[in-house]
C-alpha cells in the first residue's frame, strides 16, 4: 500500500502540482486530497481533462496530473493521440489511472473486460507506464516521469484498488434534502406496465434495482447502463424513436454533464415519448462524493434552448405525486430535474446477469 501524501510528493519534486481528472473510486483519496486545492479542476469528461492539462503545459511549460478510472482512457483517446503523441505535438502528461478490473480482482463485467485490455491500451499508445502497489513502485513511477519530462513524453500509473491508504475521512455533503429513494419509489409507482426505464451509471441503476425489489414494484422494464457514462440520454433517444411507449431515461448530474451535448440530440430529435429525468445531487455520489459543480446551472434555461418544451423541477415532497404525473402525461417533449439527497443505503444491488436483463428489454 502506498499514502496519498508520498504519491504527490514525486509529481511536486517533479514540479507538478496541477491536477486535472474525473473521479474515480480507487482514486478517492486523491480527490480529498485536492479538495478546495486552487490548482485542481474537476473535468466533466476524461478527453476534456487530458485537453486541460495540454493547455495548462502550453501556457506554464509545467506538466499536469491528469487522474481517471480506466473506463475513462476510452474518452481520453482521441486527444491523447491526436495531440498529445509523441509524433504529433509531443506534449508531456503524467496519467495517474485507477485500474478496475485488474488481474484476481472479482469485479463487475464491464469492469473486468476494461480492466483485461487497459495495458494493451497503453502500450498501443505507446504510453510508459508503471503499476503502482508499493513504495518501491512510486520509485519506479519517478523514473518514468523524469524521462517523460526529458524526452517529452506521456508517463502513466496504475493504481489498483486498496493501494492507497485511507488518510480521509469522508462526509458526504447533501446539497438538497429529498431522498432519492422516496422518489424512485413515488416514480415506480406511477410507471405503467409498458413503460421503460433506461438509467445511468453510478448508484442510480442500482437503486432502482433495490427499490424494486424492497416494494415489490414490478412494472415495466429497465436497461441499466453499467458503462457507457454519459450516454445514457443517447442510448434513450436511439431506443424511443421506433416506439409509442413512454422511455424514461434516468441520469445523474455526472453522466449527464460528461457528454453535455448528448442532451443537444435529445432536445433536436427526442419524441415526445421520450421523459428525460435528471437525479442532480450535485455529486459523483458513487465514486466518493465529488463535486460535479451543478449546482450553479440554470437547467430550465439550459434545457429550453436545447429543444426541451416542458422544465419541471421537483425538490421536496410537496405535491411530488402530481408533479410526477403532469410530467409523465406530457404530450411534449419534457425534462424533469429532480434535486435529491446522495445514496442512503448501504449494500446497493448490482446488475450482474446483464445479457439476461438486455432480453428481457427487448422481449
Ligand atoms: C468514462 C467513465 N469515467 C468515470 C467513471 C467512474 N464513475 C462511475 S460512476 C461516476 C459518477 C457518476 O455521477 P452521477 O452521474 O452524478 O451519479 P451518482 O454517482 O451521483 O449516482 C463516475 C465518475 C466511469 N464509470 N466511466
Amino acid at each position: 500500500m502506498i499514502e496519498i501524501e508520498s504519491l504527490v510528493n514525486i509529481l511536486k519534486k517533479n514540479n507538478s502540482d496541477f491536477y486535472t481528472g474525473v473521479p474515480d473510486s480507487i482514486l478517492k483519496e486523491l480527490s480529498m486530497y485536492l479538495q478546495n486545492k486552487k490548482n485542481h479542476i474537476v473535468a466533466t469528461n476524461e478527453g476534456s481533462a487530458i485537453s486541460i492539462g495540454i493547455g495548462y503545459y502550453l501556457s506554464t511549460k509545467k506538466i499536469p496530473v491528469i487522474y481517471m478510472q480506466n473506463s475513462g482512457l476510452s474518452n481520453a483517446i482521441n486527444p491523447l493521440i491526436s495531440i498529445a503523441n509523441k509524433n504529433v505535438y509531443s506534449i508531456p502528461l503524467i496519467l495517474i489511472i485507477g485500474w478496475r478490473g485488474s488481474p484476481n480482482i472479482n469485479d463487475e463485467p464491464q469492469h473486468v473486460e476494461k480492466g483485461k485490455i487497459t495495458r494493451n491500451l497503453l502500450d498501443l499508445l505507446k504510453i510508459k507506464y508503471t503499476i503502482i502497489e508499493n513504495a518501491k513502485d512510486l520509485k519506479k513511477f519517478a523514473s518514468i516521469i523524469k524521462n517523460a519530462k526529458k524526452n517529452n513524453e506521456i508517463a502513466a500509473c496504475l493504481i489498483k484498488k486498496g493501494t492507497i491508504k485511507k488518510s480521509f475521512s469522508r462526509k458526504k455533503i447533501n446539497k438538497f434534502n429529498l431522498d432519492k429513494e422516496y422518489f424512485l419509489k413515488i416514480l415506480l409507482e406511477n410507471l405503467n406496465k409498458k413503460s421503460q426505464i433506461i438509467s445511468s451509471t453510478g448508484y442510480n441503476s442500482r437503486e432502482i434495482m433495490y427499490v424494486r425489489k424492497k416494494y415489490n414494484i414490478r412494472n415495466g422494464k429497465d436497461f441499466y447502463m453499467v458503462g457507457g457514462m454519459g450516454h445514457t440520454s443517447s442510448v434513450a433517444l436511439g431506443y424511443s424513436l421506433n416506439t409509442k411507449k413512454k422511455i424514461i431515461c434516468i441520469d445523474g448530474d455526472g453522466s449527464f454533464l460528461m457528454h453535455l451535448g448528448s442532451i443537444k440530440s435529445v432536445g433536436s430529435f427526442g419524441s415526445n415519448n421520450l421523459k428525460y429525468i435528471l437525479l442532480n445531487n450535485n455529486t459523483h455520489d458513487s465514486v466518493g462524493g465529488q463535486s460535479t459543480f451543478m449546482n450553479n446551472v440554470n437547467i430550465k434555461k439550459l434545457t429550453n434552448s436545447l429543444g426541451f418544451k416542458n422544465y419541471y423541477k421537483i425538490t421536496s415532497k410537496l405535491d411530488i405525486n402530481k408533479k410526477i404525473k403532469s410530467f409523465l402525461n406530457s404530450k411534449k417533449l419534457s425534462f424533469l430535474e429532480v434535486c435529491v439527497t446522495n445514496c442512503k443505503l448501504k449494500n446497493l444491488p448490482r446488475p450482474i446477469n446483464l445479457k439476461n436483463i438486455k432480453k428481457i428489454f427487448m422481449s
